[in-house]
C-alpha cells in the first residue's frame, strides 16, 4: 500500500508571476527541460509538478493579463509558501506598470499579518543589451525598501534563462527559505475533515468540535458553490475566515477536504497537505484514516 508517509514532506505550493513576456513560462520550461524555449502566451493558468532538488514544487505559472492578476494572483499568493516574481529587465516602458503589481502584491495581498513568505524577484533578460542594471532595477522598484518586512524572506538576482545566469543560485536560496518555513508551519492545524461532494465525511479530524456536525459541516460545502468563480486550474479553494479560524477548503474532483487552522500563516501548509490529499484520494486506495492519525496525532 503506498503510504501517505510523503505528506510530512516535498510537494510545495509556489506562485510564479509577472507581466506577460517576461520569462515565467520560459523558466517553467528550462527546470522542467533545462533548454532555452520560446512558448506561447500562457492562459489562464498551469500548474506544473516539478522536482528541484529534494523538493517537489507545485509550481502556478499564472497568465500576467490583466484580467487574471486580482483574482489569481491574489488567492494563489496568499495560500503559497513562496511567490517568484519575473521582471522584463529590458522593457523599460512596462517598469511602472511592473512596480504597482509587485507593490501591491506586497502592501496589500499579504501584508504585514502575513508570515513565513519568501519572495524570489528576478530581473531576468540580463543577456539583452538594453536590459537595466540591477542597480538601476533596485532603485526603481525600490527594493530596497523590502527590508521593512521582517516577515518576508526578499532576495533579488540579475538572470538569464537563455544563458542560464544565476538560476540555479537563485533557487537554491529559494529552497533553503521554503525549507525553514515549512518546519514552522507544521502542527498549527486545529481540524480536517475530508468528505465526498456531499458532504459525507471520510476522515473527521476535529478534536475541539470546531465544525461540530454534519450540518454544520454541509452549510460550509454550500459556501463552496462560490467556487465556480474561483476555478484555479484544476483546483478549487477557497480561504474563509470564521471566528478565530481560518478554513482552508478546497475541492478536487469528487472529494472536498477542510482544513481549519488557528493562524493564517499555516494555510501554505493547508493548501500543501489539501493538494497531496486529492493526489492521494485520485488513486484506488481510499483509505487514509490510519495515516492521518499518524500525521496528525504524533
Ligand atoms: N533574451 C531572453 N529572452 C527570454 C528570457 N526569458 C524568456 N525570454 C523570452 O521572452 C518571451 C516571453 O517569455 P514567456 O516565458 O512566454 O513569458 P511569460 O508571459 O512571463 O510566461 C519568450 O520569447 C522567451 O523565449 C531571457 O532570459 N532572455
Ligand atoms: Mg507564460
Amino acid at each position: 500500500m503506498e503510504n501517505l508517509f510523503r505528506l510530512k514532506q516535498d510537494t510545495v505550493p509556489i506562485v510564479l508571476i509577472g507581466l506577460q513576456q517576461a520569462g515565467k513560462t520560459t523558466l517553467v520550461n528550462w527546470l522542467k527541460e533545462k533548454r532555452f524555449t520560446r512558448p506561447k502566451p500562457t492562459v489562464g493558468m498551469v500548474v506544473e509538478n516539478i522536482k528541484i532538488g529534494d523538493m517537489l514544487f507545485n509550481i502556478y505559472d499564472i497568465s500576467g493579463q490583466e484580467a487574471f492578476r486580482e483574482n489569481m494572483w491574489k488567492s494563489n499568493i496568499l495560500t503559497s509558501m513562496g511567490v517568484i516574481f519575473v521582471l522584463d529587465s529590458s522593457d523599460t516602458s512596462r517598469l511602472e506598470e511592473a512596480f504597482t503589481w509587485y507593490w501591491k502584491m506586497v502592501k496589500e495581498w499579504l501584508g504585514d499579518s502575513y508570515s513565513d513568505k519568501a519572495i524570489l524577484f528576478l530581473a531576468n533578460k540580463s543577456d539583452l543589451k538594453n536590459s537595466l542594471s540591477l542597480d538601476k532595477i533596485i532603485n526603481k522598484m525600490k527594493l530596497d525598501e523590502m527590508s521593512s518586512y521582517p516577515n518576508i524572506s526578499f532576495q533579488y538576482f540579475k538572470t538569464s534563462v537563455r544563458n542560464e545566469e544565476n538560476i540555479e543560485l537563485a533557487f537554491k536560496w529559494f529552497i533553503s527559505k521554503i525549507k525553514l518555513f515549512r518546519k514552522l508551519q507544521l502542527k498549527k492545524f486545529k481540524a480536517l475533515i475530508v468528505s465526498d461532494i456531499f458532504g459525507n465525511p471520510l476522515y473527521v479530524y476535529d478534536p475541539d468540535e470546531i465544525a461540530q456536525d454534519t450540518g454544520m459541516f454541509v452549510g460550509y460545502i454550500k459556501a463552496l458553490s462560490g467556487f465556480a468563480n474561483e476555478i484555479l486550474g484544476h483546483e478549487r479553494f477557497k480561504v474563509l475566515k470564521v471566528d478565530a479560524n481560518h478554513f482552508f477548503i478546497s475541492e478536487i474532483n469528487e472529494h472536498v477536504v477542510l482544513i481549519a487552522v488557528d493562524q493564517e500563516e499555516a494555510l501554505p501548509e493547508a493548501r500543501r497537505l489539501s493538494i497531496m490529499l486529492h493526489e492521494y484520494l485520485k488513486k484506488d486506495n481510499k483509505d487514509i484514516t490510519t495515516e492521518l492519525n499518524a500525521l496528525l496525532c504524533d
